[in-house]
């Protein structure tokens, strides 16, 4: 019999079962990022913009609480901009000092380097330290897999150090980097958090390309794509034109359909390959082509 709960009707993926995923290597990267905050002057945490709440690891900055952080949400240039201004504003009203990056612009960069030498100072000019820093500052980047660590670390840094790639995991290992101007930075591999407890949550997280792919259906990502655009009132933002419909489509199953025939992926018997249409949706997706999106919107935004 078919349950209308509005629980399940609102929520159409609770009760799927999570993939929990936490490889060991992670762990072991916690460890090691928590045995190395003793030797940092400052924490950046990148988190991405499309979904500054949901990429952020609650246990960094739980874990040290007196240590100068700085939240910084990068790929700025993916994420829908009125959307990024909000954010900007509730973090502002937090108390929590963030910076909107697009990690990809050298001058962005800069302007984010000059932060970092004046959070140190104003954190040892507040618990009375009064001799001058004679050393370089030394910051560690930590965040979750794929959101742009060690993009940022290249940027900072002429001869291209530290690997990166489209995918989660790149960086295997604690790297230290000397920079030209008086930074020693610590590039560190992406984590994520033990439990994840919401499907949602491990869609979105799919999607933005933080886990690993081959754990979900790709059909079931796209389906989340379509499900959040609609809820957040965004469809309209998505260039579906782009994947040459004509009209937004309802939803997951719609979009799928008419994807697979449009590009003429089909299965023997003329049956739609909707696997292949969900592949090709989310390489668009991730190629930027679909427009800018932003995932979530701040608690009690104002404006
Ligand atoms: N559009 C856009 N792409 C970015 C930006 N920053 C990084 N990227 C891309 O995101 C992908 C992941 O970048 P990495 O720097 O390898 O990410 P990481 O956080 O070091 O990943 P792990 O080492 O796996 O933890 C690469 O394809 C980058 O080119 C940005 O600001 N905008
Ligand atoms: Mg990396």
């Amino acid at each position: 019999m078919k349950n209308n709960t509005p629980s399940i009707t609102s929520d159409p993926f609770a009760g799927m079962a999570l993939t929990g995923w936490y490889p060991g290597h992670m762990l072991k990267a916690t460890r090691q990022m928590q045995e190395a905050v003793s030797l940092v002057d400052l924490i950046v945490e990148l988190v991405d913009a499309r979904a500054p709440a949901s990429t952020r690891n609650p246990e960094i900055r739980r874990s040290f609480p007196n240590k100068p952080f700085l939240l910084v949400a990068n790929k700025t240039d993916l994420a829908d901009h009125a959307a990024s201004r909000l954010w900007e504003k509730w973090f502002a009203e937090q108390g929590e000092r963030a910076f909107f990056l697009d990690a990809r612009r050298i001058a962005n960069v800069r302007g984010l380097a000059g932060l970092w030498r004046q959070i140190v100072l104003e954190s040892r000019a507040a618990r009375g330290v009064t001799r001058p820093l004679n050393r370089p500052v030394r910051l560690m980047i930590v965040g979750v897999p794929n959101v742009g660590k060690s993009t940022l670390v290249n940027r900072l840094h002429s001869r291209n150090k530290a690997k990166v790639g489209p995918k989660p995991g790149v960086t295997r290992h604690n790297q230290w980097i000397a920079l030209d101007n008086d930074v020693e930075l610590l590039d560190t591999p992406g984590i994520l958090w033990p439990r994840i407890l919401d499907k949602k949550h491990e869609l979105l997280l799919t999607l933005l390309g933080i886990m690993k792919e081959d754990l979900i259906q790709p059909t079931l990502v796209v389906e989340y794509f379509c499900w959040i655009v609609h809820r957040l009132g965004n469809s309209e933002a998505v260039a579906w034109d782009a994947l040459g419909l004509t009209t937004t489509p309802k939803d997951g199953a719609e979009l799928l359909n008419a994807l697979a025939q449009r590009r003429g992926l089909l299965l023997p018997g003329g049956i739609p390959d909707l696997d292949r249409a969900a592949i090709a949706i989310i390489k668009d997706f991730r190629n930027a082509r679909l427009g800018r999106i932003t995932f979530e919107m701040p608690p009690k935004a104002t404006e």
